[in-house]
């Protein structure tokens, strides 16, 4: 497989205005007619050949103007279907047949349930029809679609429909007409038995939307949530963003087979159950968050994304790393905002931050790919959605807005580049950007070391900060980078001093934009009349790990008064860190471990306030994960790493025990239901009490687990139990396993959290289990959320077990990555994300991981996909 360069990117050669498609679905074999209104671009100088993309496609026939081509007026070859010599502008029409009902790599059209539907993002549609399958290529879409109606009675696609009818043989079509043009990516089509939930939404400027979210039948009874999140994300768009919907009907189609989240279709979503479904019996907290989240991200998708879409996939920041911004941003305002941002910054610390010292470290906005579908990564997205943050905070809310304005004012209905989008904002604050695009095309994640002095005599503090970016594969040397620093001083009394830097008139404001350019600067703050902490990098204001020379001491001061939530929470994980990777030095030079008693004292002190603010306590309390305790290594060592949080978790349990029980208690009873922030708070911080009381499960901590498995009705408690109790070695545990089975075992959802608990437990059997669970009835190896709970989850979520010394996880994750590769290899390409992380492992592991590698590479008939990752990562 060739690699693709940014630097290659050339116009189309040709436009396509309007796509009639006709799609006449058939058990056999599906057809599809394609009538495409071509014309040469003029950006392009002179007759150049039509070169159509197309996969898996078996071409019936093709005409040009109504003269069909014999087979010497065009060439065919596995991808691409090529005119030599067309008309300046002409109608061409071409007939294929495709199997959906054989596409297992739900790319393209395929079936999931029995129900049709469509995944053209990145390059599905070239499965479909032949076209110029690439995002800058938009055109105006009519498509008919026909099947038999007994089976298929919904027929669906994008904008409106304008027509539908009963046909011969049991048979009926639809009709549907799309004003706004789009790129194919954007296309979608659904034909099946399902049922709709309908409400209606008002917009501002009084526009009456259909809304309706199809499922399949016994569902309908868990489509509340998202519909509720469905509304209110048309409502924020247009109050933050002044951005309104903009056609008649808004669909979403939820199917139980689909690679990732959702899809953002032009008016008709597709969803991944998942992300749609939920009760409260049924669904945890996290679940209906995420519900929540992703109704709203593909909502936002319709401008950014769909009206303004992106040139090429080398963009495609432009629209995910914007769009997740806009997700956060939405949910911080539905939710609490600082428990909104801890979980943004935890989420990119474990995944993206890995992701940038590995293998497939890669700037937002790639150089290069050989597989598109591998780029659909948390550097894309969520550092993506750091940088745009930074953008927010450099330029401020109005400032941002005004940005925003000028790029719909300036692209609406284009496909534009993160050029375009970086100019309206420059030119909308009036700042200069240029050294700022560095985030775009510089990877690895920065590091920053600050010192500060204070001078008692001059009552001057300055800090000095140091930046640096580390090499990348293909990136030896890099440049300093322009981020925010956002700052704050401390006094002694623990409250915000007002801040003046020397040359200052007066003193402005109590956090401080300081704009870091250089490897080197200094900020020197005047008047300040103690010794302050400083409250460094507030609201985590850029992607990057930071180093500052602070004591436990100042660390504990700001756990207790920072009125930053962030940088409270912040303090208590940097002071975690230092105390986990104290634990991990002693671990392996065979010292005796102990926990400090300050940091007993502090979490104690954490707890004991916990009743204000729960929400807030229930992150403070939980130990900087293994995941992020690896990124503070120069190697990680996953052994040691687990040993220390676990010790450290035990001797916390033990010592604050009484604690533990009684704040469990205090919030074990049975409250009404609800999703608010401050019921979802409350219900983390019993269950992070209950899982402390686990970490030293005596019978009475294993009664607690055992009632509230049988005791609750929110599924956010009764998986907290089971994961306690299946990672535990209490007899009761097979018990509970088996019980949650019975009881669930007709949710396809709810198995995958049964699969997820027992591929996530610590316990050492955890691999045998997960290949026996291989073969129970549940499993589907087809079913992406199956793949990911089982073998996903144990690659990924239980770094003790998957990189144990004998080498079993790895070649475990060979065996099922290069079975599932001939079927799914966008499925077999995610699960290889551990593998791209191997040089950050000791020699042994490296070597162990190498054998596996090797072993792939060499596999005959690899997707571009598997092989992409696991050539680099052998680099
Ligand atoms: N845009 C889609 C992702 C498509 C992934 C293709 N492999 C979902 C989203 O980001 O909203
Ligand atoms: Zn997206």
């Amino acid at each position: 497989p060739k690699a693709i360069h940014l630097t290659a990117y050339r116009p189309s050669t040709h436009l396509i205005d309007t796509v009639d498609l006709h799609v006449d679905l058939r058990e056999e074999a599906t057809t599809v007619r394609a009538r495409l209104g071509i014309r040469q671009n003029p950006a392009r100088a002179g007759a150049e050949p039509l070169v159509l993309d197309g996969q898996r496609l078996e071409l019936v026939s093709v005409t040009v103007d109504g003269v069909p081509l014999g087979p010497d007026g065009y060439i065919l070859s596995p991808d691409h279907l090529t005119l030599p010599d067309t008309p300046d502008t002409f109608v061409l029409e071409t007939v294929v047949r495709t199997r959906p009902q054989d596409n297992m790599a739900l790319e393209g059209l395929y079936k999931s349930s029995g129900n049709y539907c469509t995944q053209c993002e990145a390059e599905g549609f070239r499965k479909i029809t032949y076209f110029i399958d690439r995002p800058d290529v938009m055109a105006r879409y009519t498509t008919v679609i026909e099947a038999e109606k007994a089976r298929y009675p919904v027929l669906l696609s994008n904008g409106n429909l304008v027509g539908s009818g009963d046909a011969a043989d049991g048979r009926h079509w639809a009709k549907w007409e799309d004003p706004f043009p789009k790129p194919c990516y954007l296309f979608a089509l659904v034909a099946g038995d399902l049922r709709a939930v309908e409400d209606r939404f008002r917009t501002r400027s009084g526009r009456d939307v259909a809304l309706r979210i199809y499922v399949e039948p016994g569902n309908e009874d868990k489509c509340d949530h998202a519909m509720r999140s469905l509304k209110k994300s048309m409502a924020w768009d247009e109050e933050v963003y002044g951005l309104e919907y903009d056609l008649d009907i808004f669909n979403i189609v939820a199917v139980s087979d689909f690679n990732m989240g959702a899809m953002e279709n032009k008016s008709l979503n597709v969803f991944n159950t998942k992300y749609i479904l939920a009760r409260p019996e049924t669904a945890t907290d996290g679940d209906f968050l995420g519900i929540e989240a992703v109704v709203a991200h593909e909502y936002f998708h319709n401008w950014t994304g769909n009206r303004v879409t992106c040139r090429d996939w080398f963009q495609l920041s432009l629209k995910e790393g914007l769009t997740v911004f806009r997700d956060q941003q939405f949910s911080a305002d539905m939710n609490s905002a600082a428990v909104k941002r801890i979980q943004d910054v935890q989420g990119l610390r474990t995944v993206q931050f890995p992701e940038d010292s590995g293998a497939m470290a890669h700037p937002v906005r790639p150089e290069s790919y050989v597989e598109i579908n591998n780029f659909y990564t948390p550097t894309v997205y969520n550092k993506g959605a750091e940088v745009i943050r930074m953008y927010h905070t450099l330029l401020g809310a109005e400032g941002f807005r005004r940005g925003m304005d000028l790029y719909f004012q300036r692209h609406d209905g284009q496909a534009v580049t993160c050029d375009d989008f970086a100019a309206a904002m420059a030119d909308a604050g009036g700042v200069d950007l240029t050294q700022f695009k560095l985030w775009y095309s510089q990877a690895g994640t920065p590091e920053l070391r600050v010192t500060g002095e204070y001078d008692e005599a001059a009552r001057t503090y300055r800090l000095t900060v140091r930046q640096t970016v580390p090499p990348t594969p293909g990136q030896p040397d890099k440049m300093p980078m322009h981020m925010p620093l956002v700052t704050g001083l401390l006094g002694p009394d623990g409250k915000d001093l007002p801040l003046r830097l020397a040359g200052e008139a007066a003193p402005g404001g109590t956090s401080r934009v300081l704009e870091l350019r250089a490897a080197e600067q200094r900020f020197e703050f005047v008047d300040v009349p103690a010794r302050p902490v400083p409250s460094l990098l507030r609201g985590f204001s850029a992607p990057v790990k930071l180093t500052a020379d602070l004591t436990d001491a100042d660390l504990t001061f700001l756990t207790a008064n920072d009125s930053d939530p962030f940088n409270r929470w912040e303090a208590g994980q940097v002071l975690g860190v230092r105390i986990l990777l104290g634990l991990v030095a002693d671990i392996q030079s065979g010292r005796p471990l102990a926990l400090p008693d300050g940091f007993v004292g502090a979490m104690g002190a954490v707890l004991g306030d916990a009743g204000h603010d729960p929400a807030f306590a229930a992150q403070a309390l939980v130990l900087p994960g293994e995941s992020y305790l690896g990124t503070q290594m120069a190697v990680i060592d996953p052994i040691a790493i687990h040993e220390a949080r676990e010790f450290a978790r035990r001797t916390l349990a033990e010592r604050l025990r009484d604690r533990w029980l009684a704040t469990h208690r205090a919030h074990a009873g049975n409250e009404p239901f609800s999703v608010d922030a401050a019921a979802i708070g409350r219900r983390s911080l019993k269950n992070l009490c209950l899982a402390y009381l686990m970490a030293r499960p005596d019978p009475e901590a294993v009664g607690l687990a055992i009632g509230q498995f049988h005791g609750s009705r929110a599924m956010t408690d009764v998986i907290a139990a089971l994961q306690l109790l299946a990672g535990s070695d209490a007899p009761e545990r097979e018990d509970a396993l088996a019980a949650f089975y019975d009881r669930w075992k007709d949710d396809r959802l709810v198995v995958d959290k049964w699969f997820n608990v027992q591929a996530t437990s610590h316990r050492p059997d955890t691999l045998d289990r997960v290949r026996a669970l291989l073969d129970h009835p549940a499993f589907e190896i087809r079913n992406p959320n199956k793949v990911y709970s089982l073998i996903g989850a144990f690659a990924g979520g239980n770094p003790v077990r998957f990189h144990a010394t004998d080498g079993a996880g790895y070649a475990f994750l060979a065996d099922q990555v290069l079975r599932i590769d001939p079927m799914n290899p966008q499925v077999a390409s995610r699960l290889m994300g551990q593998f791209s992380r191997i040089r950050r492992y000791d020699a042994t592991r490296q070597a162990q991981m190498r054998t596996q590698l090797e072993r792939i590479v060499a596999t005959p008939a690899l997707s571009p996909d598997v092989f992409e990752v696991a050539s680099k990562s052998l680099e």
